[in-house]
């Protein structure tokens, strides 16, 4: 599996930086956001290094879909009532400062549509 040593989320997926985890499987790790936007504010990641959605692989696909299947395990097991809302962020004009693509669950409060 490809890693980078330089990667922020690498060294949280493997433990060499900590975070406040909530989800640890085989391939996916889930921590909470450093500046959280809402009362849920939850990022999964595969433990894979992949920059970005635009830099994915067919032979990425279930580990992309196991970041979603994730977050909906996290959302239920945090009580969300109402909604939650899934986002990737790809590319910097789409606000994506961290390069090892990543999901955000956010949930808890009321989210206006569209985003900014
Ligand atoms: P994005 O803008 O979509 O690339 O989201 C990156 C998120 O990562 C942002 O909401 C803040 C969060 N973040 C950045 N550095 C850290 C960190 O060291 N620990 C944690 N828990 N979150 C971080």
């Amino acid at each position: 599996m490809h890693t980078e040593p330089d990667c922020l989320f690498c060294r949280i997926a493997t433990g060499e930086l900590s975070a406040d985890r909530v989800l640890e499987t085989e391939d996916v790790v889930a921590f909470r956001d450093i500046n959280p936007q809402a009362p849920t504010h939850v990022l999964v990641i595969p433990r894979e290094h992949v920059s970005s959605l635009d830099a994915a692989e067919p032979r990425h696909a279930e580990t992309i879909g196991k970041l979603h299947l994730a977050a909906k395990r996290i959302a239920a097991e945090a009580g969300i009532q109402g909604g939650w809302r899934a986002v990737i962020n790809v590319g910097a004009d789409a606000g994506q400062t961290v390069f090892h693509v990543h999901l955000h669950l956010l949930g808890g409060r009321p989210l206006a549509w569209p985003p900014g």
